[in-house]
């Protein structure tokens, strides 16, 4: 397999437009059409595509718009137990973080097939083997980008192992409808009644408190600034079904997103700063940058016999779609 990085594009017929890193599956641009007529990139990406490769941006941990995997989040315990086996994942003060040192974010995934006309997709694949950052079972891996005609992203993964694992995958991309700045004045609501209660590792304890009466009551649109926003990074359990999960509106641009998925859960994520890094476009960033939508099942199911099973069985199939749905409000 080659180790180049390499980019692809596509777009559909409403201007919408992505653009995909073989490194990570990175999300590196998502242009939507904006109130005044010209597009926003939406994402935010590195202006060299080689910097994805370098130590220096490694070490940041940011993962800007990759999948991550085997497993996203924290995995307590120094790794987890299978099987009447356990299996010691690399780990920092025992708490194991999005799929350990080298993460599905830094394998090179393969073209599979791309697709530019009334529904056009990218599809990537990649395999992890038995043993790779100490899971077991050779996993194998499907992700399909596709940009529907109502201008929404839909992310399909679809994974299979030939030995029992766990998994957890997302994407890690940090939104920001103004493509520079803050998020502090975008609107957001977060249809969610329960948060997971962390430790100070921000490791989920197993129990859930209620978002009624917190800073993480975010049922109603509102603000993201207000008195008692603190940033968040926290897991919001999410109702089974075809519903709207999240919505993020900002009144610069006009672009609204809403966020939908098949997960039960999504690690809501707003750095505090960034690093004046090379960014695309030449877009700066201050206080609260972005915004990212980390949906998924709760981080350390394997480890908290209550939550909702991470285990992918031999002769089953990991199914996971999410999408994030674009209007323009003019
Ligand atoms: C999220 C967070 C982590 C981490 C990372 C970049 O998933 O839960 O704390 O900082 O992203």
């Amino acid at each position: 397999m080659s180790t180049r990085i390499k980019f692809y594009r596509i777009s559909n017929a409403n201007g919408l437009s992505l653009e995909v890193l073989n490194l990570g599956a990175t999300i590196r641009s998502l242009e939507v059409p904006n109130k005044d007529g010209g597009m926003t990139n939406v994402v935010i990406g590195l202006a060299n595509i080689e910097e994805y490769l370098s130590p220096e941006y490694w070490s940041l941990g940011y993962y800007l718009g990759s999948v991550v995997g085997r497993c996203a989040g924290r995995i307590s315990n120094g790794g987890f137990n299978l099987d009447n086996h356990f299996y010691p994942l690399a780990s920092s003060s025992n708490v194991h973080l999005h799929g350990g040192s080298l993460g599905f974010d830094k394998k090179m995934w393969s073209l599979k097939d791309i697709s530019q006309g009334v529904k056009s997709y990218i599809e990537l694949f990649y395999k992890s083997v038995d043993g790779e950052e100490g899971y077991p079972g050779n996993l194998e891996i499907n992700l399909r980008y596709t940009l529907l005609e109502d201008n929404a992203l839909e992310i399909r993964y679809t994974a299979k192992t030939d030995k029992r694992t766990i998994i957890n995958l997302t994407n890690h991309s940090y939104f920001n409808l103004d493509g520079q700045g803050s998020v502090l004045n975008h609107e957001l609501q977060i249809n969610s009644n329960h948060v997971l209660e962390t430790d100070q590792l921000n490791v989920p304890t197993g129990r859930l408190f209620t978002a009624k009466g917190t800073p993480y009551d975010r049922r109603k649109m509102k603000a993201i600034q207000e008195l008692n926003f603190n940033g968040f990074d926290d897991t919001f359990v999410l109702e089974e079904g075809n519903g709207l999960k999240a919505r993020l509106i900002s009144d610069k641009t006009g672009i609204e997103m809403e966020v939908y998925t098949n997960q039960k859960g999504m690690v809501v994520y707003t750095p505090e700063r960034l690093e004046k890094l090379e960014y695309l476009g030449g877009a700066e960033f201050s206080t609260i940058p972005a915004i990212c939508f980390e949906t998924q099942n709760f981080p350390d199911a394997i480890n908290n016999a209550i939550f909702p099973s991470a285990i992918l069985e031999p002769n089953d199939r990991y199914q996971h779609v999410t999408s994030f749905k674009f209007k323009t409000i003019t």
